[in-house]
């Protein structure tokens, strides 16, 4: 995958904010702090096009970017974060759920799992609700670089557990070392492909 450009485009809380939905549009989901602002810089090789930090809850709106004028991806504000007040945390799932919910061009939502971390209810509730909603996940376990490899194959299976998935379906994720940087992108390839004609609704 050649990266020939990636712009910030806006950002916004309603739809009505939401930029025309004319690109196959992938978007990225997961716990406040799990790296999913570095994941997006990592995939298009920039360093800072997402703002990222160390505190959790950096990301608060729907941040929308397009890639070589091909694919709109859209990093969403983190949940689960007990440091953020609790109103807006209650905030959060109105915010996502208007724009998973009424998104036409959205053809996949990259859910990014921390390594370390074995998922609890809110990740289980997104993937049942993305379920629900017809659209495909790609589930990537991110941060590998903060694990020796054994205890990395130990967490993979524990986490594959706690989701009631197939260990091989989790994609490990390295923004440090770039590790997992092909396998995601086809994963994301093959997802905005459009349909063969005679397959569309
Ligand atoms: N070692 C290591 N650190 C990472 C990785 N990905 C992210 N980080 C660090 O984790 C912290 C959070 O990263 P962000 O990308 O801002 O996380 P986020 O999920 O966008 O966070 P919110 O916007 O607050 O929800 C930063 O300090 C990153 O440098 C990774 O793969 N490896
Ligand atoms: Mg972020």
């Amino acid at each position: 995958m050649l990266i020939k450009s990636a712009q910030f485009l806006t950002s916004a809380a309603r739809p009505e904010q939401f930029p025309a939905p004319d690109l196959p549009e992938v978007a990225f989901a997961g716990r406040s702090n799990v790296g999913k602002s570095s994941l997006i810089n990592t995939l298009v090789n920039r360093k800072k096009l997402v703002l990222t930090s160390s505190t959790p809850g950096k990301t608060r709106l729907i941040n929308f970017f397009r890639v070589n004028d091909a694919f709109m991806f859209v990093d969403l504000p983190g949940y689960g974060y007990a440091k953020v007040p609790h109103v807006e945390r209650r905030g959060w799932r109105p915010m996502i759920e208007r724009y998973l919910t009424g998104r036409e061009s959205l053809k996949a939502v990259v859910v990014i799992l921390d390594v370390r971390r074995t998922p609890g209810p809110e990740e289980v509730q997104l993937l049942a609700w993305l379920e629900e909603s017809d659209i495909p996940p790609v589930l990537v376990v991110t941060k590998a670089d903060k694990l020796s490899k054994s205890a990395r194959a130990k967490q993979l299976n524990l986490i594959a557990e706690a989701i009631g998935v197939d260990p091989e379906e989790l994609l490990l994720f390295s923004s440090k070392t770039r590790h997992g940087w092909d396998a995601l992108w086809k994963a994301i390839l093959e997802l905005t492909q459009p349909p063969p004609e005679d397959e569309r609704a």
